[in-house]
C-alpha cells in the first residue's frame, strides 16, 4: 500500500518585527508580548496582508454589478490618449474622483453624525429633559448665538438687557439641530470664515446648503451613471467637506465646549504606562464624549471610589484611546493610554478591566483580544455593536447618562478581581501639557490689551516664529507607528514653525514628550524656543480631537483678523499635514482645509496615482480656485520641508521673508501693515 502523504507542516504565520513596527518602546514591548501569547495584532496583520495595488491607485470602481471595473495605469505610463474605461465608459478620472468624493462624504458623515448627537443632547439640556448635563461655558454660548440668529440682548423699556440664558440656549439648540436638514439657505457657520474666502466659495457655488443634503448629493452623483465630470464631482466634494469643517464638526466642538466646558491648559500623562496594576483600569475609546464625560464624573464619585476600595483596588484609573481620549484629556486631564494603533495593546496588558467604546476607529479584533483576558468590552452606541458573545452592549441614553455611566464603572470594578495572574503594564509614560483651544492660544499668545492674536502675528512678522503648521490625523499600520508624526513635528519646530496638533498625532506628540514647555529648549529653533520660553507654552499645542480640527480653522481665522498677514487664510505662512492618515475622515478634513486655503500634505500615499489628470487638479488647480492645494510626501523630512518651503513662499509674498528685529510700532506703523 502506498504510504499516505503527510500533510505539509502548517506554515508559521509571519509576525511583525516590533522594532520595525513602531518607534515607541512600550508598543514594541507589547507587540512582543502579544506574539508570545499567540495573539495577533494589527502589526502582524499588516505584515501578512498586502494592500491591493489597484485600490491604492484609486481606480477600482464597484459602484454597480457590472464591475468591479479596474483601470490600472499601463506599466510604461499613458502614451497619447488615455483610453482606459469601465464597462459603462467611466474614465479613470471619473472613477478616481467618485471614490475620493465618497471618502469625503463618509468622513463628513462620521464627524457630522457625532455633531448631530451632541446638538440633540444640547437640545435635551435646553429643554430641561436631562439633569446630567449643564451649560458649563455660558460665554461660549453667547459667542456662538449670533451665528444662529439668536439674540443675546433684549430691549426692555428702551434699555438693552441681557436675555435669559435658558432662552438663548433653546434658540441655539433648535437652530443648530436644523443645520442638518434646513430646506433653504446655507450653513450658518460658513459666515465665520474670512470674507475673501466666503466670496470664493460663493463664486464657485460651494456654500453648503445643509449637512445631510451635501452627503446625500455626493452619494447620488457618484452612483452609476450620474456625474461624469470629475471637476463637477470634486466641486461637490468641496461643498460636502465644508459642511464638515464649517458645519457638523464645528457645531460638535462648540456645543461640547458649551456643555462640558472649553479646554484650558492642564497637565497630564500619556502612554500605556498610565495604567496601574493596583487600580481598576477603565479605558474609554472612540470619538463621542457624551458618555465618557459621565464616566469621568462617575469614576471620580466617592461612591465608586469607595466601591473600588471594597473590592481591594486602590482606586480607579481612567485612560483613553483615540479621540474620546482627547476629549476627556482636554477637559479633565484624563491621560491617554495610547493612539489608534495601541488599542489592542491596552487589553494585552491583562490589566484593562473594562474597555468602553462608542463610535469610530474601533477595531473589530478587540473582541477577539478581549476573549484572551478578563476584559469587559462594552459597546454603548446603537450604530456600533459587535457580534461576538463576549461583548456587552449597554446602550447610552442621554436622559439617563449618569445612571448608564455608573453601571459601566461598577461593572469594571466588579471585574477587577477576575484578572489573570499574567499582567504586564509597560512602564513608559510621559508628562504633557494639553488643553489648548482658540481662546487659550489667544490668552497665552495674544495681547492682553487687544485681546486678539496680535502677539502671535507680531512674532510671525518679526520672524521668531517662521509659520504655523497643523499636524493632525491617525496612525496607519502601513507606516512605522508614530515615526512620521514625530519626525515631521520635530523638523517643523526645529525650523521655528509652531505646531497645532489634534487626534492621534497629538497623542503621539504627548507620548514622545513634545507637549511640554521644556521641549522648546531641546527641539526648537532659537526663535520659537525664545517665544515658548517667554510665554511658557509648549512648541506643539494640543487642540483636541478630530472634530476639533475646526479649532485650527478658527485659530487661522483669528490670525487673519489680527492683521498684518494678509486678508485670507491662504495668505498666511501656514500649512497642514496628516503624516500617517488612514481614515476617510482624514480625507474630509484635508478637503475642507484645502478648500479653506491651506496647503495640505499627506504622508503614506494618496489613492490618486491611477488618475494623473484628476490628481493634478487636486495638487495644482485647486490652488488657483481656493488658495490651498493637496500634496503627498511619505518621507517625513521631505514632508516637513515641503511645508516649510510653502511657509517661506507665503512669507515672501507678504514681504516678511527677512527676519526683522522687534520694533516698537505706533498706530501709523500698524496702519501701514494693515493691522489697524
Ligand atoms: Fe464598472 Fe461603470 Fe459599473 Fe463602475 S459604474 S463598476 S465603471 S460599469
Ligand atoms: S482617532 S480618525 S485614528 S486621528 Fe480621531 Fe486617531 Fe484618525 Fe481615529
Amino acid at each position: 500500500m502506498a504510504e499516505a502523504k503527510k500533510a505539509p507542516a502548517a506554515k508559521a504565520p509571519k509576525l511583525a518585527d516590533p522594532m520595525e513596527a513602531s518607534i515607541e518602546v512600550s508598543t514594541q514591548e507589547m507587540i512582543r508580548r502579544a506574539q508570545q501569547l499567540n495573539i495577533d495584532t494589527v502589526f502582524d496583520r499588516a505584515v501578512t496582508m498586502k494592500p491591493c495595488a489597484i485600490g491604492l491607485q484609486g481606480i477600482c470602481c464597484k459602484n454597480c454589478a457590472m464591475g468591479p471595473c479596474r483601470l490600472p495605469l499601463p506599466k510604461d505610463g499613458i502614451q497619447g490618449e488615455d483610453t482606459r474605461k469601465g464597462l459603462c465608459g467611466a474614465t479613470a478620472n471619473t472613477i478616481c474622483a467618485r471614490n475620493f468624493a465618497r471618502m469625503v462624504a463618509a468622513g463628513t458623515a462620521a464627524h457630522s453624525d457625532h455633531g448631530r448627537a451632541v446638538a440633540e443632547t444640547f437640545l435635551s439640556v435646553a429643554r430641561k429633559e436631562t439633569e446630567d448635563y449643564k451649560i458649563k461655558d455660558p460665554a461660549k454660548l453667547l459667542q456662538i448665538a449670533p451665528y444662529f440668529g439668536v439674540e443675546t440682548k433684549i430691549e426692555v423699556d428702551g434699555e438693552m438687557l441681557d436675555r435669559d440664558l435658558d432662552e438663548i440656549a433653546l434658540g441655539v439648540a433648535e437652530a443648530a439641530v436644523k443645520e442638518w436638514g434646513k430646506p433653504e439657505g446655507t450653513l450658518a457657520y460658513l459666515q465665520r470664515a474670512p470674507k475673501p474666502l466666503i466670496e470664493k466659495w460663493e463664486k464657485m457655488g460651494v456654500m453648503s446648503r445643509n449637512i445631510d443634503r451635501e452627503i446625500v448629493d455626493t452619494m447620488h452623483r457618484t452612483a452609476m451613471g450620474v456625474d461624469q465630470d470629475y471637476k463637477n464631482i470634486i466641486k461637490q466634494a468641496t461643498r460636502t467637506s465644508l459642511a464638515d469643517g464649517w458645519g457638523g464638526a464645528m457645531i460638535g466642538t462648540d456645543l461640547q465646549d458649551v456643555m462640558f466646558g472649553s479646554p484650558s491648559p492642564l497637565q497630564a500623562e500619556a502612554n500605556l504606562g498610565i495604567m496601574k496594576e493596583d487600580h481598576v483600569n477603565i479605558i474609554v475609546h472612540g470619538h463621542e464624549p457624551l458618555l465618557s464625560e459621565m464616566i469621568v464624573a462617575a469614576a471620580q464619585s466617592q461612591e465608586m471610589i469607595d466601591y473600588a476600595k471594597q473590592q481591594g483596588a486602590k482606586g480607579i484609573q481612567l485612560g483613553g484611546i483615540c479621540c474620546t481620549a482627547n476629549e476627556v484629556l482636554q477637559r479633565h486631564g484624563v491621560p491617554p493610554a495610547g493612539t489608534f494603533l495601541q488599542q489592542e495593546l491596552a487589553i494585552i496588558t491583562g490589566a484593562c478591566d473594562a474597555m468602553v467604546v462608542d463610535v469610530q476607529c474601533i477595531f473589530q479584533n478587540l473582541a477577539n483580544v478581549a476573549k484572551c483576558f478578563h476584559t469587559k468590552l462594552i459597546t454603548t452606541h446603537p450604530i456600533a455593536k459587535m457580534e461576538q458573545d463576549n461583548v456587552v452592549h449597554i446602550e447610552f441614553d442621554e436622559h439617563y447618562a449618569m445612571q448608564d455611566a455608573k453601571r459601566i464603572v461598577k461593572m469594571a470594578i466588579d471585574n477587577y478581581n477576575e484578572r489573570g495572574a499574567d499582567i504586564m503594564i509597560p512602564q513608559h509614560k510621559a508628562t504633557q501639557i494639553a488643553g489648548f483651544g482658540v481662546e487659550s492660544i489667544q490668552y497665552h499668545l495674544g495681547g492682553s490689551f487687544r485681546g486678539d492674536y496680535f502677539t502671535l502675528n507680531d512674532n510671525i512678522i518679526n520672524g521668531r516664529i517662521r509659520g504655523i503648521a497643523g499636524v493632525v490625523g491617525c496612525n496607519n499600520a502601513r507606516t512605522k507607528h508614530n515615526e512620521e508624526h514625530i519626525t515631521v513635528i520635530k523638523e517643523l519646530i526645529k525650523n521655528d514653525v509652531i505646531v497645532l496638533t489634534t487626534g492621534c498625532s497629538a497623542i503621539a506628540a504627548g507620548i514622545h514628550g513634545l507637549l511640554t514647555p521644556g521641549a522648546a529648549a531641546v527641539h526648537c529653533g532659537p526663535g520659537l524656543a525664545e517665544v515658548c520660553e517667554t510665554v511658557g507654552i509648549p512648541p506643539v499645542l494640543h487642540l483636541g480631537s478630530c472634530v476639533d480640527n475646526t479649532r485650527i480653522l478658527l485659530a487661522a481665522t483669528e490670525v487673519v483678523k489680527a492683521g498684518g498677514l494678509g486678508d485670507d487664510i491662504c495668505d498666511l505662512p501656514a500649512a497642514g499635514s496628516a503624516p500617517e492618515w488612514m481614515s476617510e475622515k482624514a480625507i474630509a478634513i484635508g478637503q475642507y482645509f484645502v478648500s479653506s486655503g491651506v496647503y495640505t500634505v499627506f504622508g503614506y500615499h494618496m489613492p490618486l496615482e491611477g488618475a494623473p489628470e484628476f490628481k493634478d487638479y487636486l495638487y495644482k488647480e485647486m490652488e488657483n480656485i481656493y488658495g490651498g492645494k493637496w500634496d503627498c510626501e511619505p518621507d517625513p523630512i521631505k514632508h516637513a520641508h515641503k511645508m516649510i518651503a510653502h511657509i517661506d513662499k507665503k512669507r515672501k509674498e507678504l514681504g516678511i521673508d527677512k527676519a526683522r528685529e522687534r520694533v516698537l510700532m505706533d498706530m501709523a506703523d500698524r496702519q501701514a501693515l494693515g493691522m489697524e
